[in-house]
């Protein structure tokens, strides 16, 4: 008898549910060809185990209320209490926020990535609610892209636009005979897309297209992020020196007598600005391979003759998105823009440029695009905002001043914070200031699976259902795939659903009506999914009648597939399609940008030198630069403690990868525990010697719970050690790969042992 399946969808894949004597089994979607094993573990005890059971409450805030200060966070212990009461005090606490301070005092950024699923979506349960209560300090940009999403948008198009509409595999397998990639094309990144990857893409589109005869080139300070089953030529660069390769590059292609400008001259604005800073003519150095090899570490022979064969061969020039999470991040990205201008095959098949393949699976998909569901999050009435890795600035300065996109804006006096659906003690810089900064507030609410570092800061902790716990409709932008997310087993200890948590706070406060729109759970799912067919109708596309819907579990897009040409219809007719910039065409000169007066991101592509790199005097004290780089076995911090994240690490921290060269200077052999230092913080690792890392470099992924034993990190979190700074006065992005530190073997002491475990927890005094 052939049972219908039912499905579950995950940031890194769908899983299909198998009820197996009573309790759900999950394995991966039959027809994916690489699907993900992150999260084939979700339901294993040991992940369960550190589950959020109760509302919690730390017990000055228990005893005391705001007036218990903020010292006590992270270290005083939790008293498990009712929800009626524990909403009660909630609900209290926002009116005497609101009230006394205002709605400019309750930041609600809460920035995170927190489950697949549209409607269970945490941040815009949480946003829908607060612009309800009065309005919330919001956050814009992303930890992802903060340099890229302000820039881009000036000079070329916006990132969702750029990402959406990368050229497909199926192109470059026929059109590119070149690949030429800044950071790789890891797969260990395309496992996930934000809101449920569908059928996994990336390792087969490398593979195909190295098959079908394209020839790839890895720029990059590693050498493993890119596995195409065939020779890739391997060039070590400094990190966060790429922006001087790409100019030296467009240098020798400008140089060469048979340069053809006809590209530049037609689809962009500013080659005469542009060029003038190439040459030298502006700024009297020209920026030849000669000259970027002193900084990159690339030899100017190899500058030269790429840039030779990249106009030679039709290329795909790419580039992580890591590249510009760093000092001066908005530089590599215009660089390569500019570097693809004056190659002058934007829009064609297989050539131009992507930002990028790698960091999803979505890029390269051939799948229809169109609107999928999404949660309608009212209006804020309030103005204030943060650029989102701002956090730390905005609680530790309230009043000060901060530029960003061209104006001035002051960080607002915060109260009350509130997260839903993110990990501040995983994703941000330099935790331990960011520890600081945590203290300030009143009030600290965050509604959590599991406990979390960041859930552990609190004074109220909402305990939270998982997507397998509840009704959902999942969808990711040209994934391909609308899934039916049907509840697999029922909630945890006493965990609720984000809606359900808010809906009742709503209630003690006056508008649970407005919030629910008198929808449950399915009338929701029901309203998303019919707007959702609504939208993808005008483009074209049939998706069967809810009730169908549900019962068939997956409506799977591919028959809408086409191959797709970024920039075609551009290149095409660029009056006709025109880019939303303000000339209509790609800025290599940016008057708007340059209009701000900004020292560090002026008008065109320029270098900078990082706030922290190879070549630094600060280089002397801490001679390595880490890269912190995504996680291959979990997302983020999530899923951390399950067995397949635990399985990769080293008596149980997360693994250092250092150059064979810079583990014998300092006595480091494979294994050894080694402490990662600067003055911003320490912590521990197990050292990996890895001839895949350049030499002055080391990489440590991002996602180890942090766990501080006084001013030691006990698990492996780099985020003690790097830099909370923004990437420049234009953005203010996060500049994580902006890093150095000192490495040492430990000799001098005993770890205490690796735990991942729940806080410590009071009776009711
Ligand atoms: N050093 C360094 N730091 C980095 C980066 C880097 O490259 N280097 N990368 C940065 C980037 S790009 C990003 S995007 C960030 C990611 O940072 P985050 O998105 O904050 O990290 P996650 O671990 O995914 O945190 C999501 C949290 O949401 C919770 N959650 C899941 N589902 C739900 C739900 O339904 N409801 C609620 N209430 N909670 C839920 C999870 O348990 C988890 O704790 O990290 C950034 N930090
Ligand atoms: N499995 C898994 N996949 C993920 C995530 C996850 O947590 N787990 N997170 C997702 C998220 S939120 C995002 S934003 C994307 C991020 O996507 P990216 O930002 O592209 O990912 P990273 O892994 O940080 O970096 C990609 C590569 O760039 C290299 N790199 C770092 N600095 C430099 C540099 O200065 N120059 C050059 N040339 N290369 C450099 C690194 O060595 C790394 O191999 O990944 C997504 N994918
Ligand atoms: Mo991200």
């Amino acid at each position: 008898m052939s049972r219908k399946r039912v499905y579950s969808a995950a940031h890194w894949g769908v899983y299909e549910v198998e009820q197996h004597n009573g309790a759900p089994v999950l394995h991966p979607l039959r027809d994916d060809p690489s699907p993900s094993p992150i999260g084939l573990d979700q339901l294993d005890e040991s992940v369960q185990r550190l589950r959020v059971r109760k509302p919690s409450v730390r017990r000055g805030w228990l005893e005391h209320g705001p007036r218990a200060g903020g010292g006590g966070r992270g270290q005083e212990p939790f008293v498990e209490i009712g929800w009626d009461e524990c909403l009660d005090r909630l609900a209290e606490e926002l009116d005497r926020v609101r009230t006394e301070h205002g709605n400019a005092a309750i930041f609600g950024g809460s920035y995170g990535w927190s489950s697949a699923g549209r409607f269970h979506h945490a941040q815009s349960q949480l946003h829908r609610f607060l612009n309800m209560a009065g309005g919330y300090v919001r956050s814009v940009d992303s930890y992802s892209l903060g340099a890229a999403n302000v820039l881009m948008p000036h000079i070329v198009a916006p990132m969702l636009e750029l990402n959406a509409t990368v050229t497909s595999w199926d192109v470059i397998m026929r059109h590119s005979r070149l690949f030429v990639t800044f950071g790789g094309v890891p797969a260990k990144n395309a496992q996930v897309s934000s809101g449920g990857a569908g059928r996994h893409r990336v390792p087969s589109g490398l593979r195909a297209a190295a098959q079908a005869g394209v020839r790839f080139v890895n720029i990059s300070p590693v050498r493993d992020n890119i596995d195409t089953g065939g020779p890739v030529e391997w060039i070590p660069i400094r990190p966060n020196t790429d922006t001087a390769m790409m100019l030296a590059l467009a240098y020798a292609m400008i140089s060469r007598p048979d340069f053809d400008a006809k590209f530049v001259g037609r689809y962009c604005v500013g080659f005469a600005q542009f060029r003038a800073y190439v040459t030298g003519e502006s700024d009297g150095q020209a920026k030849t391979p000669l000259w970027a090899s002193d900084i990159t570490g690339v030899p100017a022979a190899r500058i030269s003759a790429l840039a030779d064969e990249i106009l030679e061969n039709r290329t795909m020039l790419n580039a992580a998105w890591a590249l510009q999470r760093a000092a001066h991040g908005e530089q590599p990205f215009w660089a390569l823009v500019a570097l693809a201008a004056v190659a002058g095959q934007i829009g064609l098949p297989g050539g131009g440029f992507a930002v990028g393949y790698g960091p999803m699976n979505l890029m390269g998909s051939a799948h229809p695009r169109f609107g999928g569901p999404t949660l309608n999050q009212g209006r804020n009435p309030v103005d204030a905002f943060i650029p989102v890795a701002r956090v730390a600035d905005m609680l530790l300065r309230p009043g000060d001043s901060f530029t960003y996109n061209g104006k001035t804006h002051t960080y607002p006096d915060i109260r009350m914070a509130w997260w839903a659906g993110g990990n501040p003690f995983h994703h941000h810089q330099d935790l331990n200031r960011l520890a600081a900064a945590f203290r300030r507030p009143d009030t600290l609410v965050v509604q959590e699976q599991f406990w979390t570092a960041t859930a552990r800061m609190a004074d109220i902790v909402l305990p939270v259902t998982t997507t397998l716990e509840r009704n959902d409709v999942g969808f990711s932008t040209r994934e391909g795939l609308v899934i039916a997310m049907r509840q697999a087993t029922p909630p945890v200890g006493e965990s609720r659903d984000d809606h359900s948590i808010l809906a009742a706070v709503a209630r003690r406060l006056g508008f649970e009506a407005a919030f629910t729109e008198n929808l449950d759970e399915m009338g929701w799912l029901r309203r998303l999914y019919d707007e959702s067919r609504d939208k993808a109708g005008l483009a074209g596309i049939a998706m069967p009648p809810f009730e169908q819907f549900w019962d068939d579990g997956l409506i799977d897009l591919s028959p809408y597939d086409a191959p797709h040409v970024a920039f075609a219809a551009f290149r095409a007719d660029p009056d006709r399609h025109p880019l939303q910039t303000p000339s209509g065409r790609i800025e290599l000169y940016s008057e708007r940008i340059a209009s701000f007066g900004l020292q560090d991101c002026p008008g065109h592509a320029v270098w900078r030198p990082p706030f922290e790199w190879l070549g630094a005097d600060a280089a002397e004290r801490y001679p390595l630069h880490l890269i912190s780089d995504q996680p291959a076995t979990r997302l983020h911090s999530q899923l951390d403690h399950a067995p397949h994240s635990q399985a990769a690490k080293a008596a149980g921290r997360e693994p250092c990868h250092i150059s064979p060269q810079d583990a014998a200077k300092r006595g480091i052999s494979d294994g050894d525990l080694v402490e990662l230092f600067n003055d911003r913080g320490r912590c521990l690792s197990s050292a990996v010697v890895d001839a895949a890392v350049m030499q002055g470099v080391i990489r440590m992924a991002t996602g180890a719970w942090l766990d501080m034993r006084g001013t030691l990190e006990n698990n492996g979190n780099p985020n003690v050690l790097t830099l909370d700074r923004g990437a420049s006065s234009l953005s203010q992005g996060c500049a994580a790969q902006t890093c150095l530190v000192e490495i040492r073997r430990v000799e001098d002491m005993v770890p205490q042992p690796v735990s991942y475990a729940a806080p410590p927890f009071v009776r009711r005094p």
